[in-house]
């Protein structure tokens, strides 16, 4: 390409050089110049901050910078740009109500650094299915779609409480609850601490899960974490079950350090994504390669 551009004479080259950039439409600049070389990233602990990190080095991301935020303030600069339609790319996962709130898309990710097949699971301490099977019958047997899922997060997207958009969600879908606790009994106030991370998800989940076990009669704790605490809390038996755990790929790293200390006992939603994502609207990429530009 350059070799070419050298042949046909200054003023034909900066004509064809204008020509490129022009032909990408929201603006003259790469997308790494449009955002600043900057990607709006969540929580330190979280699985796709590190994965984020081996995407900067496997892609050759030289000088870029990953913001850790949360969250929350992820989904805010998002809005903030979006209303203006001003470039921008965030760590973004499915199910999130983002992308019914938002025309986005993921970049391709032909390296596969945010792997390919996960699933959200359920882990619980070590011995506590012992202890508590008939819990654990109830955990190992919640299952729910994507679009389950996102009832209860767009619920409090819109500003509902989570604990009452959970139970919205339990009084709404009673066939599903009943497949949830098939063959589980009542139980009168004995105590089962839920750790979880504030992600939207699982803020969803958790609250869900722990509507249908007070409704069994349970005594349920929800303890909010960052998402290394949760792991340390289920791992050490300060925590019984969390609802969150992002595996095989997203939070391999705390699976490992933490192998033979706590039980994986169900997949809650299968067929989750996670990569970097950025609106529709800018339309000069489409790859995690094109950030190289
Ligand atoms: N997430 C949502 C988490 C798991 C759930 C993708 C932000 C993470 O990256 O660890």
């Amino acid at each position: 390409m350059l070799k070419k551009i050298i042949g046909v004479g200054v003023t034909a080259a900066l004509a064809l050089s204008l020509a490129a950039c022009g032909s990408q439409t929201d603006g003259q600049a790469t997308a790494a110049s449009q955002v600043n070389k900057t990607i709006i990233g969540i929580d330190p602990g979280s699985g796709i901050m590190a994965l984020t990190d081996e995407a900067v080095k496997d892609y050759g991301l030289k000088d870029w910078n990953v913001v850790t935020a949360s969250s929350a303030a992820m989904t805010a600069t998002l809005k903030k740009s979006y209303d203006r339609k001003k470039p921008i790319i965030v760590t973004g996962w499915t199910p999130h109500w983002m992308f019914s709130r938002y025309k986005l898309k993921f970049l391709d990710d032909p390296k596969k650094t945010y792997g390919t097949a996960e699933q959200i699971h359920t882990i619980t301490r070590t011995g506590f299915s012992k202890e508590q099977p008939n819990a654990v019958k109830v955990l190992s047997q919640f299952k729910w779609t994507q679009d389950d899922m996102g009832e209860v997060m767009i619920a409090v997207e819109e500003g509902e409480k989570p604990a009452k958009a959970a139970a919205d969600y339990v009084k709404k879908h009673k066939d599903q609850v009943a497949q949830w606790t098939k063959g589980a009994h009542k139980v009168k106030g004995d105590k089962i601490n839920l750790a979880y991370v504030a992600w939207d998800s699982e803020i969803a989940s958790t609250n869900v899960v722990g509507k249908v076990l007070q409704d069994l009669g349970y005594d349920v704790k929800l303890t909010q974490v960052e998402a290394g605490p949760m792991w340390t809390a289920v791992a050490t038996g300060s925590a019984d079950a969390s609802l969150s755990a992002w595996l095989p790929n997203t939070h391999k790293a705390y699976a490992s350090k933490y192998k033979g200390k706590y039980e994986d006992v169900g997949t809650s939603l299968t067929g989750v994504k996670m990569g970097l994502v950025v609106p529709q609207y800018m339309k000069n990429v489409n790859s995690i390669e094109d950030l190289k530009k």
